[in-house]
């Protein structure tokens, strides 16, 4: 993409977009900040500040106007009621799209999460185009997300990166799944900077996280955008060891953690035990 590109950051005073709207900057991106329920305080003078709830087309409107790229972070990032995830991360990522129409806006990076995949088992390694097993209504409507994004690029052409993130963090990994799933800081500047300058993605995804030995990802598959994570969860591996694995059976059985612990079903109470990969039952733990 040429520069200076325009981009937007939905959610720009959450974890990512904390991290994301001073770099973009940095970077050379002319940017404009959206916060939710309040506009961010401006980091520096005549900074491009605004606020809204994104269900509402004129809020969109005003995020989009004269903008190349969005990057949309903006959403429920956790297990909520299903009606909250569904006004949060469907409704509002619809009417964006439908702003990216209007506006003509080239592409949008579209945050993603490994929790789309939640479902599973710590022992299996996952290449881009296996098949999406969210852990909860969050995962749900993040495999929702990535079908909305392939949709505006089959019938609108507006290209869309769909970023699966894992546990972004400008600290070091806090337990032994993110040595894992941990995406550190400064590969996450990168992967949103690969994510808009790339040429030519039409529809793709990638995982966001680092290069983490334990990576529950082929991490070895190419991806469309040239991104090439250097950190490594690793590297914490003696620190985070020593702290005890989850005392639940089933965040330690499952790639999603904790998120599958919510509302699960335990075999006991099942009317059909789970199956094996070769189709016998087997018991869920
Ligand atoms: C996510 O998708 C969540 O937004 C974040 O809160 C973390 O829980 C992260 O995944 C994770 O899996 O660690």
């Amino acid at each position: 993409m040429t520069s200076p590109v325009s981009v937007a950051l939905s959610g720009a005073t959450g974890n990512l977009g904390r991290i994301l709207r001073k770099a973009l900057p940095e970077l050379g991106y002319t940017l404009r900040s959206a916060g939710g329920r309040s506009v961010p305080t401006p980091l520096f003078p005549n900074e491009d500040v605004m606020h809204g709830d994104l269900r509402d087309p004129g809020v969109v409107d005003r995020l989009l106007q004269g903008v190349d790229v969005l990057v949309h972070m903006a959403g429920t990032s956790v297990e909520r009621p299903l009606s909250e995830i569904i006004d949060n991360n469907l409704v509002a990522l619809h009417a964006v799209y439908e702003g990216a129409r209007r506006h003509r806006v080239k592409r949008i990076v579209f945050a993603s999460s490994n929790h789309a995949f939640g479902m599973h088992p710590v022992d299996h390694t996952l290449r881009r185009g296996a098949c999406y097993r969210p852990d909860g209504f969050y995962g749900l409507s993040k495999m929702w997300g990535e079908g909305m994004a392939r949709v505006y690029w089959d019938k609108h052409g507006i290209e869309s990166v769909c970023l699966r993130i894992g546990t972004a963090s400008q600290g070091p990994p806090e337990n032994r799944r993110h040595l894992s799933t941990w995406l550190g800081a400064e590969d996450l500047i990168h992967l949103v900077q690969r994510a808009i300058e790339a040429t030519d993605v039409g529809y793709t995804e990638v995982w966001g996280i680092s290069a983490n030995s334990r990576a529950y990802y082929d991490m070895t598959e190419p991806n469309e955008i040239g991104y090439s994570p250097r950190q490594n969860a690793e590297r914490w591996a003696d620190e985070v060891s020593s702290i005890a694995a989850h005392a639940d059976p089933v965040a330690s059985h499952y790639q999603g953690g904790a998120f599958v612990v919510d509302d699960y079903t335990p075999a006991t109470a099942r009317p059909v035990l789970a199956r094996k990969d070769n189709g016998e039952l087997k018991e869920a733990p």
